[in-house]
């Protein structure tokens, strides 16, 4: 009987090593199996820096002669039901694993082999381009961004822009950030290929305007816009520039968050019928900037994130109605209600004065999900079903404040030359910022039914 071989890895940048491995591997048998790790599978495992993407990775391994099939490596637990799956009778790994693939030996051989001396990923990525960035505004989110940005490889924060001379020294001095610039032309003529856009809201869209109008790739924080046709304007600038553009909704880029809609795709509850999802934040001083800017209020904070999960499942909202809770203009709680395609319902509670849990929960012909509050900080989310014994759950840690996904994304689709991305589509970022535009444009929707057109 033919003896059959697995081994996995990310095979980022193919080389010497790899192909090392890959070679010794296949002489412990006649048939070998070589598992190549997915793109969320690597985020949910902490490797955010792969440079090439998934096909690239397996068309490496596909062009070597003795390897006979290349599988996909989606998730934590699948190595044991490929073992099984496949008859597999010998698993092989690098030593730098030594002892922690033990628990297969339950099911087959395991083999730990010498890693190649003095080559890896790590280090040939170190050749690739890094990618100089800088940031617009020293608050809050610009302060954990910098943060953040020092889990990804090839993104340093080269300069940073603000109003307030004291505010750019702190950033300076605190992120170790080399130029700072109070005059926004300057900043943007200087030695940077692209910027995040930390500013308040009513900035994002001329600020994004100026950046990819001066040559730069734009990674703007949530509401990208907030008026008319802003967002369509702002994507077909940044695809005349051929440079990118991507909004900053964290959510849409965590490894949960993605595994969630992938099982959503394959039917796991059946036809999808609603969405419900609930994001509020009590800021209870009304000196803020959430209270006070003229784009402040419940939607404009919050509404990004459930429209993100509404659209992402039911695709454009046809239809919408607001019905707002108001103190002095400013929408304090808004329940946002969408009709989508095939009389689908979406139902976004967002709120700055009022309170709620913040869970979400989208219903099915055969189930349901259910992600526990805070679901936009998406880790687990729960599958249940009428027998309530056949419930189960999917759980992915994500690090830090989880602003790394996102800016590793922006990253990857900077040095794979790429212009939109999987995770958040020109039509995604579109539709969220039309529901979000329509609130803004007319204050007393909710009256009667709205149609975006
Ligand atoms: N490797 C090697 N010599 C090197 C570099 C890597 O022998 N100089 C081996 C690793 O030990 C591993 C394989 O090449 O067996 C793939 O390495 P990576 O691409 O770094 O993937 P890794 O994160 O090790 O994947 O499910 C994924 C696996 O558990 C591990």
């Amino acid at each position: 009987m033919k003896k059959r071989v697995i081994t996995y890895g990310t095979f980022d940048m193919f080389h010497v090593g790899h192909l090392n491995i890959l070679k010794r591997a296949k002489a412990f048998g006649d048939y070998l199996i070589v598992g190549v790790t997915s793109e969320e599978y690597d985020r949910s495992r902490g490797k955010l820096n792969v440079a090439q993407d998934l096909q690239t990775r397996i068309n490496s391994i596909k062009k070597l002669s003795f390897v006979d099939e290349v599988i996909v490596e989606h998730h934590k637990g699948q190595k044991i039901e490929d073992i099984k799956k496949y008859n597999i009778n010998t698993f092989v790994i690098g030593d730098d694993w030594v002892g922690k693939f033990d628990y297969l030996k339950k099911y087959c051989e395991v083999i730990y082999l010498p890693r190649t001396e003095g080559i890896s990923s790590s280090t040939l990525r170190k050749g690739l381009k890094t990618t100089r960035i800088g940031i617009i505004g020293t608050g809050r989110i610009a302060n954990r961004f910098a943060q953040e940005c020092t889990y990804v490889n090839g993104m340093e924060i080269n300069s940073v822009f603000s109003r307030n001379i004291d505010n750019i020294k702190a950033f300076l001095e605190k992120h170790n950030v080399l130029y700072g610039f109070n005059n926004l032309n300057d900043f943007l003529d200087s030695d940077i290929e692209a910027v995040y856009v930390a500013s308040p809201h009513e900035h994002h869209f001329e600020q994004s305007k100026q950046a990819l109008n001066a040559g730069k790739h734009v990674l703007c924080e949530k509401p990208g816009t907030l008026k008319d046709y802003e967002m369509k304007e702002i994507l077909s600038l940044a695809k005349s520039k051929n440079l990118i553009y991507l909004e900053a909704i964290k959510t849409a880029y965590f490894p949960a968050f993605r595994k969630l809609l992938n099982e959503l795709e394959s039917g796991i509850i059946g036809d999808i019928i609603d969405v419900k999802a609930t994001f509020t934040k009590l800021i209870e001083d009304e000196n803020l900037r959430e209270w006070n800017s003229p784009y402040g209020g419940a939607v404009n904070e919050m509404a990004s994130y459930p429209l993100l999960l509404a659209i992402k499942v039911l695709g454009k909202a046809q239809s919408i109605n607001f019905y707002d809770q108001k103190k002095n203009g400013v929408d304090y709680s808004n329940n946002i209600l969408c009709l989508h395609d095939e009389n689908k319902v979406s139902f976004s509670t967002v709120g700055i004065g009022a309170k709620s849990e913040g869970c979400a929960v989208i219903s099915g012909t055969k189930g349901y999900v259910y992600i526990p509050a805070p679901w936009w900080l998406t880790k687990r989310f729960y599958v249940r079903f009428e027998d309530p014994n056949k419930e189960y759950d999917f759980s992915y840690d994500f690090e830090g404040d989880g602003l790394r996904y996102e800016i590793a994304e922006f990253a990857s689709l900077i040095q794979r030359g790429q212009k939109e991305s999987k995770m958040l589509s020109y039509d995604d970022m579109i539709n969220i910022n039309e529901v979000i535009s329509l609130y803004n444009n007319n204050p007393d929707v909710g009256k009667n039914d709205q149609t975006i057109i």
